[in-house]
């Protein structure tokens, strides 16, 4: 799936640290921990997080890869400490939570302490992932690709749009997304809505007396992106595929759709598809589809596997925390006895902070289509490459 870029997590929720090893970022790309830092904090905002957050400040430490402020093409190491870290992590867990990785975990490593598992099945481990994903961002950047996020639903409360369901052409999907990226930034939901704002509040704070959780569905929006990213000739290069994984492979996502997704299925075929027109002197902010352009955007930026030059739009689904205040039945897997699974500390809410994870996720797999596509070991070069395509893109 990654071409270019790898990388690789480790660490545990109340181990001593996380860790990130990404590997393929080119020489001479400017990066400072304050760089990171900044996602790192905007993860762990959000209304409905628990007790754990307000003990955390995650704080990036760059350990290798970069000198004097800059990339120098090795690996990258990041390091982020657990301020609530115990040695051995905590007592003896027997009592597998209903959802959890716990009980096939255990089953899986044979062990019957569940603390082996839980400990790295928890979402702690996106901190890092998360840091991962802001150096990707940063690269980006330098080719003026940006990566955003915000909240549509929380426990079936649905923001009054979603651009993945809106028929909004070319130029005005770009302004409408900046504008809803800046009223999310400023809202304790991520959610640009106002009026759904408060309401998914009040859903959450109704959840919390119950000491139940909820799920919900964030949008990531890549703008910019030139045409040409990712590839019809083989499944494992499609790009749509690529980001599917990557999303899926956050903890707790259950569905991703890109585009108009499964609402597509729903019309008729002549309902759905991007029209083609062309106007000799547009340029798009991408490059892309320098002349052609569409009026809509249901494919969600990606036909055939393959960038098209729209925004890339895609939606995920976020199942509630399963770990919750909630008694609900299980079975200890020492005694074999039924009990009532209940935890005093959990999140109610995480959904704005799997948005910004989300963010993280797609910024890598973009980043890894991009240096594909144009690699090189330096920025320069990386550069030099990118502008030589978008000159064959031009005259096209
Ligand atoms: C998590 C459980 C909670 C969350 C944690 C993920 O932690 P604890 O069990 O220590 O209260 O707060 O999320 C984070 C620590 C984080 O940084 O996002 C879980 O079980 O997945």
């Amino acid at each position: 799936m990654f071409e270019r870029l790898r990388y690789l997590t480790s660490g545990e929720s109340h181990g001593k640290a996380l860790l990130c090893i990404l590997e393929g970022i080119p020489s001479n790309l400017p990066i400072s921990a304050s760089d990171i830092n900044k996602d790192l904090l905007r993860r762990q905002r959000g209304y409905g997080r628990g007790g754990r957050m307000k003990i955390e400040s995650d704080t990036a430490q760059i350990l290798s890869g970069v000198r004097l402020g800059k990339t120098t093409g090795s690996p990258i190491t990041v390091l982020i400490e657990n301020r609530d870290w115990q040695k051995e992590m905590g007592g003896f867990v027997t009592c597998p939570r209903p959802g959890h990785a716990d009980l096939a975990g255990a089953m899986k490593y044979n062990t019957h302490d569940i603390r082996d598992i839980l400990e790295r099945s928890s979402a702690r481990e996106t901190a890092v992932r998360v840091a991962a994903g802001a150096i990707a961002k940063k690269f980006l950047r330098e080719f003026n690709i940006r990566i955003i996020s915000y909240v549509v639903e929380i426990g079936g409360v649905a923001a009054g749009f979603s651009l993945g369901s809106q028929e909004s052409g070319v130029g005005s999907q770009e302004s409408i997304v900046e504008e809803m990226f800046e009223r999310a930034e400023a809202s304790p939901v991520r959610c640009p809505d106002k009026e759904a704002e408060k309401r998914m509040i009040d859903r959450i704070d109704e959840a919390g007396k119950k000491g139940d959780s909820l799920g919900g569905i964030f949008e990531v929006v890549a703008l910019s992106v030139p045409v040409g990213l990712g590839s019809f000739t083989q499944w494992d290069r499609r790009l749509n595929a690529r980001l599917s994984y990557a999303i899926t492979g956050i903890q707790a996502i259950k569905g991703v759709e890109i585009g108009l997704g499964f609402e597509m299925s729903r019309r008729f075929g002549s309902e759905v598809m991007d029209e083609i027109f062309y106007t000799p002197s547009l340029s798009l902010p991408s490059g892309g589809g320098v002349g052609f352009y569409r009026r809509t955007n249901y494919a969600g930026g990606i036909e055939g596997g393959i960038s098209n030059g729209m925004p890339i739009v895609l939606k995920a689904a976020m199942k509630p925390i399963p770990t919750l205040k909630t008694p609900l039945r299980s079975v200890d897997i020492v005694s074999k006895k039924s009990f009532k699974a209940h935890y005093e500390r959990s999140d109610v809410c995480a959904v704005p902070s799997a948005s910004v994870i989300g963010e993280a996720a797609t910024a890598l797999v973009i980043a890894d289509a991009f240096l594909e596509k144009f690699g090189g070991d330096s920025m320069e070069e990386v550069k030099r490459n990118y502008e030589g395509y978008l000159k064959q893109i031009r005259e096209f």
